[in-house]
């Protein structure tokens, strides 16, 4: 049994809750209330010095860093088709990963945070930042979108589940992609019930 420290309106969060509802891998989801600053609280700092959620908690591991939870889970479990263990495809997955966090993640943090939770502190050049950044990055998903069904082939892997937990960020701000390969990739990930699960109440 994991427990699972997260928020709902987190991307970080969701990609984690969706591999634990698509694998049925038992878990209790524990709120961070965020918007009151729980994870600033010292009973928080002790379980994640870093006042990031997610963090995962299983018998003797604690473990943050969304994509490291990803990758943990389906080592753990042998979760063969989340995370290939062909090289090359390992490779893909991986590489997607990455770009998600090292491309992606700070553009959509940036228009997110400041379009929809920053209220009149709103920083409008990272808003502006990120919304560039979009224009250069949106395409590559076309493009990989308009050959492939999901990012490393015909199945959904744990880079698909990083990837849409930002997409639909994107969509609270009413920033979603427009591609037309990127909307249909992005219909099919919606109707997955455990990225459905994930999604926030609202
Ligand atoms: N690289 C981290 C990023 C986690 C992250 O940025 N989480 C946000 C919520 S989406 C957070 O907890 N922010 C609060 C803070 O940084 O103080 C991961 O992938 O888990």
């Amino acid at each position: 049994m994991y427990t699972l420290y997260g928020f709902p309106f987190s991307q970080h969060s969701r990609r984690v809750v969706s591999l634990l509802e698509e694998t049925g891998l038992e878990y209790e989801f524990k709120n961070v209330d965020m918007m009151n600053g729980e994870h600033m609280s010292p009973t928080y700092l002790e379980i994640n010095p870093n006042h990031q959620v997610p963090t995962l908690i299983a018998d003797n591991v604690k473990i943050h860093e969304s994509n490291a939870i990803l990758r943990y889970l389906c080592n753990k479990h042998d979760l063969e088709v989340w995370y290939p263990q062909d090289a090359d495809t390992r490779a893909a997955v991986d590489q997607w990963l990455d770009w998600i966090q090292c491309r992606l993640s700070l553009a959509v943090l940036g228009i997110v945070l400041n379009k929809v939770f920053m209220g009149e502190d709103a920083d409008q050049d990272a808003i502006k930042q990120g919304q560039e950044k979009m224009v250069e990055l949106s395409p590559l998903l076309e493009e990989t979108f308009a050959d492939s069904q999901f990012l490393c082939g015909a199945r959904p892997t744990i880079a698909d589940l990083a990837l849409v937990s930002n997409i639909f960020h994107l969509g609270l701000a009413d920033e979603l992609p427009t591609g037309e390969s990127t909307g249909r990739w992005y219909k099919a990930m919606l109707e997955m019930d455990g990225v459905k699960k994930s999604l926030p109440e609202m």
